[in-house]
C-alpha cells in the first residue's frame, strides 16, 4: 500500500490513472478535486502495488473537510511507504514543507516524485530536484511527468522494492476497490467541475440513483448532480440548458469508455443547501 500525498493540484490523480492505466479518480485543473481515498490497483509481474490517492491536505471547515482530512490522517497509518509529490513548475511552500514534517516523523519510507517536469526546461530541472532535497524527507527522489509518462516506471520500480512480501490483495485485473455507482460517480463529477467555474468545483456533488442494464451493450444512468444556491444550479444548467448537455456529452463518453457500453445518461440538477454537512449524504457518497 504506498500513500499520495501532496498539495491540492500537483498530480496525485493524474499519476494514479496512469499507474492503473484507465481513469478511476477524477483530474480537474481545481484544487482539492479528490473527495474519496481511492485505491487504485497496478500489478505487474510480481509486484502489486495498491496505491491510495489521497485529498491534498487543507484544513478542515465543515463535515466535508473533516472526514477527508481523517481518512488522510488514517490512510497514512495503514500505508507500508508514502509517495509525496511535488509539482516541478511551482515553488515550494509552506504547504509542502507542512506536510513533509508530518511525514518526517511517521516511521514509513518516503519517497518523493518531482511531477510535471515537462514544463521544466532542462537546465531547470537539477535545481529543482535540489529544493525538493532541501525539504529533508524522502530517501529518493524521481523526476516525473504522470501526464508524459517520464520516469514513471523507474519510479513504479522503486515503490516495488518497498512494499512487503506477501499474497495480492485484489485480483490482477482488479483497478480499483470503488463500487460502480462511485465511479460512475466520479466521471460525472469530473466532467462537471472541469466545465464550471470558481467556487463551484467545492459546492458540487454526484449521487447516482440508478444504474441499469437492459442489454449487455447498453447501461441506463440516473444522477443528480447537487449544489448549494439556485444561482450555482442556474450555472450548471446554463443557458438554454446548453452547459447541462455538455457536461452530460463529456461523462458519456468518459462512461462509455469506462463500461465498455453504450450510455444513456439522465442528468439533473439539484440545489441542497448545506450538503456538506450531511452526514448521512457524505456516507453514502463513500466519503467516511
Ligand atoms: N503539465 C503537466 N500537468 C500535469 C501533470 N500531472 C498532472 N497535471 C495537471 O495538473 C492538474 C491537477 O492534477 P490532479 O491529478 O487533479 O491533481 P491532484 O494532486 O490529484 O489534486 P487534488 O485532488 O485537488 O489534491 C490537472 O490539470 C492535470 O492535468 C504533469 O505531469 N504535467
Ligand atoms: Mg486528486
Amino acid at each position: 500500500m504506498v500513500a499520495l500525498a501532496g498539495r491540492p493540484n500537483v498530480g496525485k490523480s493524474t499519476l494514479l490513472n496512469a499507474l492503473v492505466g484507465t481513469k478511476v479518480a477524477a483530474v480537474s485543473d481545481r484544487p482539492q478535486t479528490t473527495r474519496r481515498a481511492i485505491r487504485g490497483v497496478c500489478t505487474r509481474g510480481p509486484h502489486q502495488l495498491v496505491l491510495v490517492d489521497l485529498p491534498g491536505l487543507q484544513r478542515p471547515r465543515d463535515a466535508l473537510t473533516t472526514r477527508m482530512a481523517a481518512r488522510l490522517r488514517y490512510e497514512l497509518g495503514q500505508a507500508d511507504a508514502v509517495l509525496m509529490m511535488l509539482a516541478a513548475d511551482e515553488r515550494i511552500g509552506g504547504g509542502d514543507r507542512f506536510i513533509a514534517k508530518a511525514l518526517a516523523g511517521g516511521g514509513i519510507p518516503v519517497t518523493i516524485a518531482l511531477n510535471k517536469v515537462d514544463r521544466l526546461k532542462r537546465p531547470q530541472i537539477a535545481p529543482a530536484l535540489q529544493a525538493a532535497a532541501d525539504l529533508g524527507v524522502g530517501d529518493d527522489i524521481f523526476p516525473i511527468s504522470a501526464r508524459t509518462g517520464a520516469g514513471v516506471d523507474e519510479l513504479t520500480d522503486h515503490l516495488g522494492t518497498l512494499v512487503p512480501e506477501g499474497p495480492f490483495l485484489f485480483a490482477v485485473d482488479q483497478h480499483s476497490d470503488q463500487s460502480r455507482e462511485l465511479l460512475v460517480a466520479e466521471l460525472i463529477r469530473e466532467a462537471a467541475i472541469r466545465r464550471t467555474h470558481q467556487e463551484l468545483p467545492h459546492a458540487l456533488e454526484v449521487v447516482v440513483n440508478e444504474i441499469e442494464w437492459p442489454r449487455d451493450d447498453l447501461v441506463r444512468i440516473r444522477a443528480l448532480i447537487l449544489v448549494e444556491t439556485v444561482s450555482q444550479r442556474g450555472i450548471v444548467v446554463g443557458a438554454q440548458g446548453k452547459m447541462i448537455k455538455a457536461v452530460g456529452t463529456a461523462a458519456r463518453s468518459e462512461l462509455e469508455r469506462a463500461l465498455s457500453a453504450h450510455v444513456h445518461l439522465d442528468l439533473s440538477v439539484r440545489t441542497r443547501r448545506g450538503w456538506r454537512a450531511d452526514e448521512a449524504l457524505l456516507d453514502r457518497l463513500g466519503i467516511t
